[in-house]
């Protein structure tokens, strides 16, 4: 194969008259028309001057437009590199330079905001819209459908996905052809997706949830999803009938379950629900199960990782756990200090290796040295345990993380911020339990003089994606600290624990 990733999820589609995906006004794209946009798209990008290797920043509404650029990238040996569409113009500049990216993509509604972001990282700029329009997909009308696919390697670099750190700065988790062609393989076949599934996808497209696991799984097997542009519960309640199966974040589940409109019959027929990218509480695994009759099946991943742990499909689907090491993944419980594998049982931090695990971080030596062991254990921050049956329970968090309905919010970014604004001495920002979110953004301020709240909320907005500003603000003489001066952030926690609930 000269494009593992290309030839096996999309080259070989040409022609095929299938429905790939149903819209939400009733129209269908078939795989070969998607194919053929792609190599048009391809034929676009390759005329603009781009090469192998080169990074393409897109920040794009969701649509099938957006997919096809994916798999144009895909088949020009481009590395594929999606934004969160909530990011405001200071969060992409830092990815856009930071990547070093040849072309960002944008919306055309965003370009004037955007174009300064562009010029400063050097990039070129284009737009291409939900519905096509766009100087990219100008360019690509022009072209012919027929590409010449990009010789690559399993271990050339197909997509760039930014997380956020520790300290506040995002790193490039670099993913190669066979971490997302390996996991999509053992995905598919645990799950037992097939060319008769119609995957219900209501997720974003510029992460690895909607885009890797739910996307590339359907590619894979030649099956359908019908593609909603975001989770809107009256069009999940509108296309589950068409469906075989759902994945999302708990928030799906919980919303779903809000209603009465979602019921046992509207779903009766349907294969298989997932759930992944946050806990699902045990609570609403039950009362899904109450209502419907389905044991939602939930998965564990990562972006640098994919997908590490999954429950059974045929055996029991455990509430409140994260199932087995997938296939060709080991997965083990370490000591948080020395890294030493810990008996069955024991708390500790987990480490996996597999052919899912990434290469690294962007031009980030040290930080990947920091967690990607010599021997190929990623480090992954999150503290469990493995029962005795070998499932795998997720119990905490060895790293500061809130995860605010699907989405990773690092505190630490955040604080930066608060604690750069005047008026502010000091600040923590805590996640707390949210109904809706699972969990929340709370900041806990310590005021230096006078603290103008609209124009700290002003400056929030300006300069944080919406879903990681803080819900609540709440004003302190003093943060709470530790014999060692350490802000005792547990008790915070504890403290503001029924703030939205
Ligand atoms: C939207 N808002 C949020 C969130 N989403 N606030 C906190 N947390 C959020 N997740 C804010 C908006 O900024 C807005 O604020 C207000 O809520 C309403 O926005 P809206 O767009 O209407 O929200 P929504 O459509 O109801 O979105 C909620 C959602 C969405 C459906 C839960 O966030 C979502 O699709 N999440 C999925 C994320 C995901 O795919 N994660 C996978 C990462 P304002 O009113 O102030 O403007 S991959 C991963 O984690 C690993 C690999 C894995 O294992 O999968
Ligand atoms: P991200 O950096 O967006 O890839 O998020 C990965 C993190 O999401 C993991 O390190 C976990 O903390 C969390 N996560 C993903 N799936 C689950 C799950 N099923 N249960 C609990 N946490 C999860």
């Amino acid at each position: 194969m000269t494009n593992p990733l290309y030839d096996t999820l999309f080259g070989r589609h040409a022609g095929n008259e299938a429905v790939f995906l149903f819209l939400p006004d009733g129209t269908t794209i078939s795989y070969a028309t998607f194919v053929e946009q792609a190599g048009r798209l391809a034929n676009a990008l390759a005329g603009a001057g781009l090469v192998p290797g080169d990074r393409v920043a897109v920040q794009i509404a969701k649509s099938h437009h957006a997919l096809a650029l994916y798999a144009a990238c895909v088949q020009a040996g481009l590395v594929f590199l999606p934004l969160n569409t909530a990011y405001t113009a200071d969060e992409v500049s830092y990815f856009v330079s930071n990547s070093g990216a040849a072309l960002f993509v944008c919306d055309g509604g965003t370009r004037a905001n955007l174009a300064s972001v562009a010029e400063d990282a050097g990039a070129r700029l284009e737009v291409l819209n939900a519905d096509g329009s766009g100087s990219l997909g100008d360019l690509a009308a022009a072209q012919s459908s027929e590409f010449l696919t990009a010789a690559r390697s399993d271990s050339d670099l197909a997509a760039m996905l930014y997380t956020s750190g520790t300290t506040g700065r995002s790193k490039g988790a670099m993913l190669s052809q066979m971490n997302l062609l390996s996991n999509a393989q053992v995905l598919a076949d645990y799950w037992h997706f097939t060319d008769e599934d119609v995957l219900l996808h209501a997720l974003p497209i510029f992460h690895t949830h909607g885009l890797f696991v739910a996307t590339n799984i359907a590619l894979l097997t030649g099956g359908a999803m019908i593609l909603l542009p975001k989770l809107d519960t009256d069009q999940l309640i509108e296309w589950l009938p068409k469906s075989t199966a759902m994945m999302g974040v708990p928030t799906f589940y919980t919303r779903l379950l809000g209603g009465d409109r979602f019921t046992g019959d509207l779903v009766r027929h349907m294969r298989l629900f997932i759930s992944g990218s946050a806990p699902l509480l045990a609570e609403t695994h039950k009362q899904f199960e109450a209502r419907t009759g389905h044991r939602i099946l939930e998965r564990y991943g990562m972006t640098e990782t994919n997908m590490n742990t999954s429950n059974p499909y045929d055996g029991d689907r455990r509430a409140g756990t994260v199932g087995f090491a997938l296939p060709g993944v080991e997965l083990k419980v370490c000591d948080p200090v020395t890294g030493a594998t810990l008996p069955q049982g024991e708390i500790g931090v987990i480490e996996v290796r597999g052919p899912n695990v990434f290469l690294g971080y962007w031009q980030m030596p040290d930080k990947t040295a920091a967690e990607l062991r010599e021997d190929g254990f990623f480090i992954t921050g999150d503290l469990g345990t493995i029962d005795a049956d070998g499932y795998v329970t997720i119990v905490g968090r060895n790293k500061d993380l809130i995860i605010s309905g699907g989405y990773n919010i690092y505190p630490k970014e955040i604080e930066l911020l608060l604690d750069d604004q005047p008026g502010v001495l000091e600040s923590a920002v805590i996640g707390v339990p949210h109904p809706d979110f699972g969990e929340s953004v709370v900041a806990v301020l310590v005021r230096d003089g006078d603290l103008d709240q609209d124009l700290l909320a002003a400056t929030v907005k300006e300069s944080l994606a919406a879903f990681k500003r803080p819900k609540a603000y709440v004003v302190l003489d003093a943060l709470p600290r530790n014999t060692m001066g350490k802000v005792q952030k547990n008790v915070l926690r504890e403290t503001y624990a029924d703030m939205f609930t």
